[in-house]
């Protein structure tokens, strides 16, 4: 128990071949091993986890003790306790794939962690900007549009990220790492042209990690985040309850998957123009998806 004595507080930003990358409060880093008894019980840490653990000294290597319990974790890239999932998508090339990032959403709905919305590039394309801004009104989500070149809406974006845990998800070369660059240009991330995906290898890296932007008391991780989304299991009727534009919608079925049946309310409401048509025809194609997918378990 002596060596409660000298144990610290601390978050695990990266694990390397055993090896845990452990930075305290004050903002210093320590590498430390985990103790065998996590090994023992199944527990792997991970970046992201808060623990209590004892720095090196002269006579021994850091070591963590303990891992606080997780209010939260990704898979893929395997991060724990995440604050924020910003989903970053192109007003201009790579052409906006917002399947993904309705998908995005719904992913981040299911584990519990709070959504946002970047739209990047806008100093190209600053009509798209607006239409996925329009598209998106009623996600539940808030949508901030920038540009890491011109540094239009940098600032609010800083904003978002201040003192938290954001995990960046989207689209290879929608401008991620510009993004972060733009917010702390210590970083000096490598970016890259639309080309870039045969690079794609490198990032694929089987370890995340979080980079401190220090300026903003907010730890970031990059990473290509097209991969997270082999995990999707959602039913197809729950599918609508992840949709709060179509809360409220009176439809005359219990049950009304809001899809083939009559005299349903989120049609109506689209319509009327309360709901944005392309958020909804994408959300039929999903829950095709998923019905289809529910047909072919029990073929
Ligand atoms: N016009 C314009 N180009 C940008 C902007 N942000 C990034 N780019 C360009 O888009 C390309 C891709 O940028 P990255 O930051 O590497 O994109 P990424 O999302 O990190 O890509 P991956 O790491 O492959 O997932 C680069 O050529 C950037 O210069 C922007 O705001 N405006
Ligand atoms: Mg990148
Ligand atoms: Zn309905």
């Amino acid at each position: 128990m002596d060596k409660g004595l000298h144990s610290m507080e601390g978050k695990i930003l990266k694990g390397i071949g055993g090896f845990y990358y452990v930075q305290d409060r004050a903002g210093a880093v320590y590498e430390c091993k985990a103790k065998g008894r996590f090994r023992l019980e199944g527990i792997k840490p991970m970046p992201g986890d808060n623990v209590r653990f004892s720095p090196p000294s002269d006579t021994e290597g850091g070591s963590i003790l303990e891992i606080a319990p997780r209010k939260n974790a990704l898979v893929r890239p395997m991060v724990a306790n995440i604050d924020l999932l910003l989903i970053i998508v192109s007003a201009g090339k790579p052409k906006p794939d917002l399947g993904l990032v309705d998908k995005l959403l719904l992913y981040a709905a299911q584990g519990g962690i709070p959504a946002a919305i970047g739209v990047s590039k806008l100093d190209t394309d600053r009509g798209m900007a607006e239409e996925i801004q329009r598209e998106y009104r009623g996600s539940g989500a808030p949508v901030h549009c920038f540009s890491a070149r011109d540094g239009r809406g940098i600032a609010d974006v800083a904003e978002l990220l201040r003192g938290r845990c954001v995990c960046l998800a989207g689209q290879s070369a929608v401008g991620k790492s510009s993004l972060l660059n733009a917010l702390s240009p210590g970083l000096c991330l490598e970016t890259g042209g639309l080309s870039k995906k045969t690079a794609r290898g490198r990032h694929t890296t089987r370890f995340s990690e979080l980079l401190p932007l220090p300026g903003l008391g907010a730890t970031v991780i990059d990473t290509p985040g097209f991969s997270i989304l082999e995990c999707l299991e959602t039913q197809p009727e729950e599918l609508k309850e992840y949709y709060p534009e179509f809360a409220g919608s009176v439809c005359r079925f219990d049950g009304c998957l809001h899809w083939k049946e009559p005299g349903c309310g989120v049609k109506g409401r689209i319509a009327a123009g309360e709901i944005d048509e392309n958020r909804y025809t994408r959300y039929t194609m999903l829950l095709e998806e998923l019905l289809e997918r529910r047909k072919h378990q029990y073929d």
